[in-house]
Order: C-alpha cells, then structure tokens, then sequence
C-alpha cells in the first residue's frame, strides 16, 4: 500500500498514518522521492524537542533546487501545459497563461535580473507585490539561485514593511507601481517610498509596471524590472542547495512582541508542501487548481506557488477579491477556468453566503470537484452552504488546520473520509497530535485542551530569524517536549479534531494572525494614548474583531472624532488588516495589584458576556469593571 492508493481507496488513510509514525525513516525517504534531487538524502528526520539538544534537520544530506523541482523537471513532459493561469482584478481583463516552458523563461530572467543587482546566494530579498505572476516568479527567481525571498503582505504598512526588511537586514525590494483590489489602486511603490524613509538600509528597489501608473523613481536605488530583464539572458542554472538551507522567512503574528520570521529550509517544506497538496486535494493534473488566498500568505506560497508546481500542477492566481465586481465572482472564475479545486477562506465564505444564494446558482460549478478551507475554524453553518449549496453535495470539504510554523497541512481530510462540519478531522502523515490539560497533563480519548504535535515532520519551521532562543521559548518551552501550537482543540469518541480557536493572545482577524500586543503598541505610540489593551471579539464576517479599550492621557477629550482618528493611525501604522472593529475609552483597565490586565475580563465584556465575568475579587479597583461595562461599545 502507498500514498498514491489513497485517493482510490480511502480506508489506506489510518494504516498509512500508522505506518509513517512507526516508521518514520522508511516512509519519508519513500516520500522523499517525489522530488528531484541532484544528491538525493540518505536519511530522514533528525531532531530533538529537547532544551538540552534543541535541533530539526530532514534530508540533511541530501542537495536539490526548489525552482528545478517546480518548473525545470517538468519541462520534458509538459512544457506545454499551462502552469500558471492569472484572472486580472477588472473581469474584462484578458486572463494570462504561463506554460511550463514560459515559466522557465520568466523566472530564469527574473533571477538574472536579481543576479545583475548583486543579490547573491543567502541574501535576503524582501517582496512586496500585488497578486500578478510576477509575484510567483520573484519567489521562484529567489528560489533559483538561493536567496532567502521575505515576502511582505501588500496590505501591510510601510511601517511594517520597513521593521521586517531591518530585522532580516534585507537591502532589495521587489515591488509594483500599484496593485488592484476590487477596482482600487494599492499604492505599493509609494508605500516602498515611504519605508525607505524609515529604514534608510534600502539599497535596491526593483519595479515591476502592474498598472502603468506613473511613479516617483530614484535615481541609483529604483529599477523598472522590464527594462532590466530585456537586457539580461533568459538562461539561469538552478543554485544546488543543501536541503537545510533556508528557503525563506515570513513574518508572523505571535502573543508577544513584535512579528517574529518564521524560517522554512528547502527540502522538508517543498516535500510537505507538495505531499499535502497531493493527496489532500487528489490533485491530479491537468486540472485547474485554484488557491484564492493572497500570496502574502503562507498559505499562497505553499498551495499558490510550491505545492502545486511541484506537482505539475496548473495553478490559478487571482488578483482581486471575492465580492467584486459582483458576489458571482468567485463562481465566474471557476466557470471560466473550469476549475476543479477551490480553497477558500471561511470569512470569504460567511461574506457571500449573506449575500443569498442566487449569486451562487447563478454559475455553473459543474467543474468543481474538491473544496478547501483554512485560515480559521469553519462554522458548520458555512461548511454546510460551502457543501451543499456551491458544491451541490458533491464535493468534499478539506478542512485544512495548520499554521505558518508548520509549512503545510497537519490535520486535515483527504477525500473519501467520511467528514463532520467544523471539524478538520484527523493528523495528516507523520503528524502525532496531543491535548494537553494546562499542567501539560496528556488527555486521552475524547477530551479537550491545548494542541500540541509531539513529533517533528518535514514542513515543520526551523528557526525564528537572528533569535533562535525567541524560537525555543516561544514554541517549547510552555510544555517541554513537544511543539505548542497555541491553538486549543477538542477530540471527540471518533478522534476527530475540532479546533477551537488560539489560546493566546493572538486574535484571528479574516484568517489573518493580529498579534493583540502590536495593536497595542500601535495605539500607545498616539499622543492622545495612555494606554491600551485589545482583545478579540465574535464578528460574523470576519470570524473575530478587534476590539480595543483605550485610556486616553489627562487633557485628552475621549471624543467620536478620536476613536476615528485612532483607528485611521493604527490602520496607517499597521494597515488596514489590523483596524479596531471597536474602540471603547476607558478611565481605567482592570488590573490586579501586580499590574496585570486582566484580558479574561476584558475578553467577556468585548464578547458581551457580561454576566460571568468570574472572580474579580484580585482587581486592585473592581470599579473598574463596573465602568466598562456600561460604556461597552456595540
Ligand atoms: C494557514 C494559516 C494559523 C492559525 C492557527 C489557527 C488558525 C488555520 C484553521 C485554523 C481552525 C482551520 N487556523 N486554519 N483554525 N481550522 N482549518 O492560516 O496560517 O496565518 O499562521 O494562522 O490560524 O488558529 O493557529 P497562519
């Protein structure tokens, strides 16, 4: 029995688990073969969770290039077939098609023009794209000739642009005039402007013309990519990696502190994420996959760019949003492409599902074959509409749990399982979930508590970038041993997993991971502010709000017109992803006599749940609590 029996028989789903716990070594060199190696590996994992002997390698001696396996080694048997499709933002924009062949081409070129501004072997080169293929092609381009890509989410400020290519000493930026969302222009390139103010490091800035706009170039730092990539080759030897090597590094939200670079290396991830992206979707080529998150994310680079690449796969990228310029949008794009698999967000799904069902049933779908979910806990309302009404009962739900750190899928259904609503079911190859109790007491059986995975696999994250204490502490130190996901999940009789949401203070905003403390900071560094606090609260489109209380400094009028204010200044510091929902000002916050807030309380009063506030007896000044209950925002 192997992987490849799954999709065929779906019973081959516990055994091949099994197997591949009992015998790790055996089944990842197996797996290990799906890739195309120059030195193929002669072992498999290598770790400990242990403090004392800290340390993940998979395939460590084995040597390979990330862009070889997604576009050069499919050049013999389908250079013909089209790898990337890109649906433009205004529907009456032509769709452009790469073939296996023109990616070649694209990317050989883009990494020539990188190697023509000194970008070499190891260096960090930050993007900051839209959704166009030039965005896939950067990160492949990096991928060719082993530069560590960061990619910066578009909607992110320059602010918080400018702290993430200081804290991984980036100096190259890759970046548009202007990006498209919804028929508004992003302006990405002045943004970078605006950054290289803050972060005076900056050295290059690489242009690519998206939407032809006129912008401001400095002379000796700013590039248009077009008028470089005419003057370079369109031949550019894959750089043999080891399989350690860093791949890249994407910023994340945690509970503390400012967003941490999670580092991914280059053999396990791309494994992972081809793996997953195979059997989880049954993928079988040449149908049209299509992932709509943005490529900012962890989830476009793996089931955007490397999973589905790896696998031959054609891939559909899509520059706008869901809603525009109609709620029929995203089901004209998949009758369009003819697409069989759509991975979605369940905020994007709650957004349409209250705009009726006629939008829906308006388009075809009869391409439609597999469902996908991620980003946040799907809600059995929206898993049922996602289910029966765009999938007409006929296509499985893949509801897909997993996190930056963890590179790809880690518990989840492949098709065939026999599936609950809201629940993402059962760990994935390799993946050994615990529930831990809060002493880190390990539950058995149906049971409820904190989820923790109690063995490495190959797509796990290697390090927190130039902080690997901050990596241990944040991720193995709480429960020694295992990694901590931050997540709390529950299991029930049939062992299937329901997560429940993050057991931290991170808060889950649209499937976006918002940190509570940056928001915080972002408000405090307002004169008006003297202190803030912010809490996640139930929002029906968006899974989970920001809610922020805000004491405001002595002569300071707590007015309508400051709490817009506030919301436009965190909304610059941050972007617009982070904006409170709700901000409600506070002569005081409740804080125990040793000075800690409070957040349980808080959380309760955000979520209007005011009549179980529990035990308040520690607050130095219980009126408090009174207080922010009777000015509770709505
Ligand atoms: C891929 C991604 C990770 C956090 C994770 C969890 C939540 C993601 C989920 C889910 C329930 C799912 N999450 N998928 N919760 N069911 N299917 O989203 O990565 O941005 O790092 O967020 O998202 O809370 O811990 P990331």
């Amino acid at each position: 029995m192997t992987v490849a029996d799954l999709t065929i028989d779906p019973s081959c789903r516990a055994a091949l688990h099994a197997r591949s716990l009992a015998d790790p070594d055996g089944f990842w060199l197996e797996q290990a073969q799906r890739l195309d190696w120059i030195t193929a590996p002669t072992k498999a994992g290598d770790w400990s969770f242990a403090e004392s002997d800290f340390h993940v390698r998979w395939f460590d001696d084995g040597v390979l290039n990330v862009s070889a396996n997604c576009i050069d080694r499919h050049l013999a048997t389908r250079g013909d077939q089209v790898a990337l499709i890109w649906e433009a933002d205004d529907p009456a924009e032509e769709p452009r098609r790469y073939t296996y062949a023109a990616l070649h081409e694209e990317v050989c070129r883009f990494a020539n023009v990188l190697k023509s501004r000194g970008v070499a072997k190891g260096d960090r080169v930050t993007i900051y794209m839209p959704m166009i293929p030039e965005a896939a092609f950067a990160l492949l381009a990096c991928a060719r000739i082993g530069a560590v890509h960061s990619v910066v989410f578009g909607g992110f400020s320059a602010d918080a642009l400018a702290g993430r290519m200081e804290d991984c000493g980036s100096s190259i930026v890759i970046t548009a005039d202007e990006g498209r969302r919804g028929g508004k222009a992003v302006p990405l390139k002045a943004c970078v402007d605006e950054a290289a103010r803050i972060f005076t490091g900056i050295e290059t800035v690489v242009v690519v013309r998206a939407t032809g706009t006129a912008v401001a170039m400095q002379e000796g730092r700013d590039v248009w990519y077009d008028a470089v990539a005419a003057t370079v080759s369109a031949q550019c030897d894959p750089e043999p990696m080891a399989a350690e090597d860093p791949l890249f590094i994407l910023y994340t939200s945690g509970s503390t502190g400012k967003p941490k670079g999670v580092v991914h290396t280059t053999a396990g991830y791309l494994l992972w994420a081809a793996l997953t992206h195979a059997t989880v979707f049954d993928y079988r080529a040449p149908e049209v996959y299509w992932c709509a998150a943005d490529v900012g994310w962890v989830t476009g680079h793996s089931y955007i760019v490397y999973g589905p690449l790896a696998n031959g796969a054609t891939t559909l990228m899509y520059e706008g949003v869901p809603n525009w310029p109609t709620a029929s949008r995203i089901w004209e794009i998949v009758d369009r492409h003819q697409v069989a698999t759509l991975y979605t967000a369940p905020t994007a799904l709650r957004a349409l599902m209250k705009e009726g069902d006629g939008y829906v049933t308006a388009t075809s779908r009869a391409s439609l074959r597999v469902l996908g979910s991620v980003g946040e806990p799907i809600n059995p309302e929206a898993w049922r509409w996602y289910h029966d009404v765009v999938g007409e009962g006929r296509c499985p739900v893949m509801d897909t749990w997993w996190q930056t750190e963890t590179g790809g899928h880690m518990i989840t259904p492949t098709p065939g399982l026999p599936l609950k609503p809201g629940s993402a079911t059962l760990p994935f190859f390799g993946i050994a979930p615990q529930l831990l109790d809060a002493d880190g007491k390990t539950l058995e059986g149906a049971a409820e508590g904190n989820l923790v995975i109690a063995a490495s696999w190959p797509g796990q994250m290697r390090g927190v970038w130039g902080d690997e204490q901050r990596h241990f502490e944040t991720y193995f130190r709480t429960f020694p041993g295992v990694y901590t996901t931050g997540d709390g999940a529950r299991r029930d009789a049939d062992g299937y997993y329901w997560i429940t949401g993050r057991v931290d203070d991170v808060i889950n905003v649209s499937g976006h991971r918002m940190g509570t403390a940056e928001v915080e900071s972002a408000l405090v560094l307002h004169d008006a502010v003297a202190e803030a606090a912010v809490v996640g609260m139930p929002h029906d489109v968006k899974g989970q709000g920001i809610y922020a209380y805000v004491t405001v400094n002595a002569d300071v009028e707590a007015d309508a017109a400051l709490a817009k204010t506030l919301r436009d200044w965190v909304r610059h510091e941050i972007g617009p992803i982070a904006t409170p929902d709700a901000i409600q000002f506070a002569p005081g916050l409740p804080k125990t006599r040793s000075g800690k807030i409070m957040r349980r309380i808080l959380r309760k009063i955000a979520e209007g749940d005011v009549s179980s506030l529990g035990d308040t007896s520690t607050l130095a000044d219980p009126d408090v609590v009174t207080d922010l209950v009777r000015n509770r925002v709505c």
